[in-house]
């Protein structure tokens, strides 16, 4: 099989073939006046010119991981963790916000998570990926089904958020996402052409360093790294700049639309990504990476999906500019 065509582990909302209702509305109320970001309780990252992307032989050459580039990145700041399920919910609490999956009344659900209750009424799989399940009632707070909810793991990523979500919670937080080559730059962690933001082994030393998945996909995770699922997000040693958790535990939405070559000409002083796009950039990989199917926890790895998509493994972290 061509390694390179390996889909990614999420999936998308018109892969369900399910019939769409109308585009919700997602803006949050006007009255809403944007938070001051606690710039305290990120992380500084001075910015400069690293080498972004790589060719390494084990990447996707499909997905755009390279060529390997210097590219420039002005201070930013950067959140240490992922956006979790008990800041999301002062969010909705204090906006009312209703999240894309809710509008649409369903999400994907990977499918060792869907209780027996559950599957009984689940019609739909994904035909390119068929653990993921489409699941009426699966949102933020019931990540797996109106079975399950999230108020044991407050302190974990929250999920089943789109891209408009995690953008009405920026706005909200008066923080925003960082760009694919600022979530790289931070992700990297002072380090030069590494494969994860540790070093080039995965696990040195036999240790686990990430929440990604052991055992054979899809059907066996044997959890050796402790998670089938979500981890908590200080969960693993963070990295050189203090990010915990860039590779797995969730994919993060980036601000830039998805192209797997426009990064080639494009521009290399701050760039932003291509000015129009289907979907929406992704980085870090999930607690579904596996070495045999989507080995994309390394720092380089991309992945994309639509900006309306949500699934129990895609999170996001926020950044911020320096000046305001
Ligand atoms: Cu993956």
């Amino acid at each position: 099989m061509d390694t390179n065509s390996k889909a990614c582990c999420s999936a998308s909302r018109h892969t369900a073939g399910q019939e769409q209702p109308p585009i919700p509305t997602l803006e949050v109320a006007q009255t809403d006046v944007p938070n001051v970001p606690k710039l305290q309780d990120m992380v500084l990252i001075q910015g400069g010119t690293f080498l972004m992307g790589t060719d390494d032989q084990e990447g996707f050459p499909s997905d755009g991981e390279g060529p390997v580039r210097e590219v420039t990145v002005k201070a930013f700041y950067i959140d240490p963790c992922t956006v979790t399920n008990a800041e999301f919910k002062q969010f909705v609490d204090q906006t009312g916000y209703m999240t894309e999956a809710e509008s649409f009344g369903w999400s994907f659900v990977f499918h060792l998570f869907v209780s027996e209750e559950t599957a009984k009424q689940v019609k739909t799989t994904v035909q390119q990926t068929p653990w993921w399940w489409v699941v009426e009632g699966a949102d933020w707070r019931h990540p797996e089904g109106p079975d399950s909810h999230v108020e044991d793991r407050m302190d974990h990523p929250v999920t089943q958020v789109s891209w408009h979500d995690a953008m009405a919670y920026c706005r909200w937080s008066g923080k925003r996402l960082p760009t694919e080559a600022e979530w790289e730059f931070a992700a990297r962690g002072g380090l030069v052409k590494k494969r994860y933001p540790w070093g080039d082994e995965l696990k040195p030393g036999g240790k686990h360093m990430c929440n990604i998945w052991q055992g054979k996909f899809p059907d066996k995770n044997n959890k050796s790294d402790g998670y089938a699922g979500t981890a908590p997000v200080k969960a693993f040693e963070p990295n050189g700049y203090g990010l915990y958790n860039v590779s797995g535990n969730v994919w993060e939405w980036c601000s830039d639309w998805f192209s797997p070559k426009f990064h080639i000409k494009g521009k290399r002083d701050n760039p932003s990504g291509p000015p129009k796009g289907e979907a929406r950039a992704m980085r870090g990989g999930s607690y579904l990476c596996h070495r045999s199917y989507c080995n994309r926890y390394r720092v380089a790895a991309r992945s994309k999906n639509t900006p309306d998509s949500s699934t129990g493994n895609i999170g996001f972290r926020c950044a911020a500019d320096v000046s305001f």
